[in-house]
């Protein structure tokens, strides 16, 4: 199909003012600096129809062709999660035992990980992202597959935050048994583990902070 011939609608967009654009720039600023990696999950259960919402935000995403090649498992079933920590701490126990070498274990050291992972049973929910390598049959293509994936993600734990979520990223590796544990197809490939939940009482984060504006911006 030529450009010509590709059916378009109009753009619903909403031309603000500088001064709304810089009050919703730092309003969100504001609220996603708060946002921080949780370990500490409360037992507490959490309305799992906003968590598909935020899904649903996620999948809103742009990708290749949109293609939209993410599949998303919503994982809250006590068993299922159980096993998914058991497999998790068998990898992350020779990740820490040595697979990671010192230097990745000496960079890890002030955030205090290791190889339990008590969240993967204790958050209510687990969002498995997995990436769709192609379409299924080998000859429907996906394009930017990480690039979109990533960005899909980026939105998902925006969202989870912004509905008043606690999330942590966790990638385990390697992550094959995410796969054969939720009975995905060879073709998607797990991405990211995401628990969500609230964040136990009294629940610490490491004391880190992020790079101001003038390291991580440059302007020409
Ligand atoms: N996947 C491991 C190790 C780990 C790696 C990085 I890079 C982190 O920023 C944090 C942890 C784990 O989850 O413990």
């Amino acid at each position: 199909m030529t450009d010509s011939e590709a059916p378009t609608r109009p753009l619903d967009f909403e031309r603000l003012d500088p001064r709304t654009s810089r009050r919703r720039a730092e309003a969100f600023l504001a609220d996603l600096r708060r946002r921080r990696s949780v370990r500490e999950f409360a037992p507490s259960p959490i309305p799992l129809d906003a968590v598909r919402r935020c899904i649903e935000t996620a999948a809103q995403a742009p990708s290749g062709a949109n293609k939209q090649p993410w599949t998303f498992v919503l994982v809250t079933d006590p068993a299922t999660k159980r096993r998914i920590r058991e497999a998790a701490e068998a990898e992350e126990r020779a990740f820490y035992g040595g697979r990671a070498g010192e230097r990745w274990l000496d960079d890890l050291a002030h955030l205090g990980t290791d190889a339990d992972k008590p969240f993967l049973e204790s958050a209510p929910a687990l969002v498995v992202v997995f990436a769709q390598l192609h379409g299924g049959d080998k000859s429907a293509r996906h394009y930017y597959v990480q690039e979109s994936v990533g960005i899909a993600t980026g939105f998902l734990i925006a969202a989870l935050h912004q509905a008043g979520f606690a999330t942590l990223t966790h990638t385990p590796s390697p992550m094959r048994f995410l796969g054969e544990i939720l009975g995905r197809p060879k073709h998607e490939r797990a991405y990211l583990l995401v628990p969500v939940g609230y964040p136990a009482e009294g629940c610490r984060v490491p004391d880190i902070t992020r790079k101001d504006l003038a390291e991580v911006l440059i302007e020409r």
